[in-house]
């Protein structure tokens, strides 16, 4: 059979190649002619559509690699109860209490300065001279109120105790636009022995001429006067007070 079969194909083309032999050297448009041979494969097609996402993968092994960085610090939480009572402290060094004493003598210090300072900041005007301040409201009084005022305020009575600090007050004198002011001096213990307001003898004086002169027998208080001096006078009159601090 396929002995045949190849006898056959064999005659078909030796009958097709004396057609195409006629048909080349005679013009017969009648004729069609027999099927060429299979071209050569042509090229490739153009890519595909993407086909359906297949079924899901298994799980991966954990990666590996450094860590991230820290996250942000949390929000503040609430405030625990107090805690105990700490054990008593290792014995200081000499150093140490040295340091402390030091420290607790420096704080004293500058707490003392700042309610001096803060006191003077209450008065409507002041004058300082090294650690001292005269201070002033405009305030007019007896020699009584000038103490009250002074004390309230925590402070004493002016009274001058060098000649620069009676200079100091004929300046904040002059600011007052004062004749007199009370000074914290008087001789109501002893007639003619003028002591301060603690009892002690004055260290410094600046008496005007004639003074103290106990006029009428009643001038038991001091005042200064806008130009510095001193004179004795009755407590009841009322006079510019002015405090120290
Ligand atoms: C002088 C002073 C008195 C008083 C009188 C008006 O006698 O000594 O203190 O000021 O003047
Ligand atoms: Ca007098």
């Amino acid at each position: 059979m396929a002995l045949l079969k190849h006898h056959l194909c064999a005659a078909l083309l030796l009958m097709e190649f004396v057609l195409l032999l006629a048909a080349s050297e005679s013009s017969c448009p009648a004729y069609a002619g027999v099927p060429g041979i299979p071209g050569h494969n042509g090229s490739p097609g153009r890519d595909g559509r993407d086909g359906f996402p297949g079924p899901k993968g298994e799980k991966g092994d954990p990666g590996v690699g450094a860590h991230g960085p820290p996250g942000k610090i949390g929000p503040v939480g609430v405030v625990g109860p107090k805690g105990d009572k700490g054990n008593p402290g290792l014995p200081a060094t000499g150093v140490q209490s040295a340091l402390v004493q030091q420290l607790q003598s420096d704080v004293k210090y500058l707490t003392d300065r700042l309610t001096v300072v803060e006191k003077v900041l209450g008065f409507q005007m002041f004058r300082k001279l090294g650690q001292k301040y005269y201070a002033s409201d405009g305030l007019q009084g007896t020699f009584e109120k000038a103490q009250k005022f002074c004390s309230d305020a925590g402070a004493k009575i002016v009274l001058p105790r060098s000649e620069d600090e009676n200079k100091v007050l004929t300046s904040l004198q002059a600011a007052l636009e004062s004749t007199y002011v009370y000074v914290g001096a008087t001789d109501r213990q002893k007639e003619g022995n003028f002591v301060d307001m603690n009892g002690q003898p004055l260290t410094f004086t600046n008496w005007k001429e004639n003074e103290p002169n106990n006029h009428n027998g009643a001038e038991d208080c001091t005042v200064i006067y806008k130009n510095g001096v001193w004179n004795d006078i009755n407590c009841s009159s009322e006079w510019h007070v002015v405090c120290e601090l």
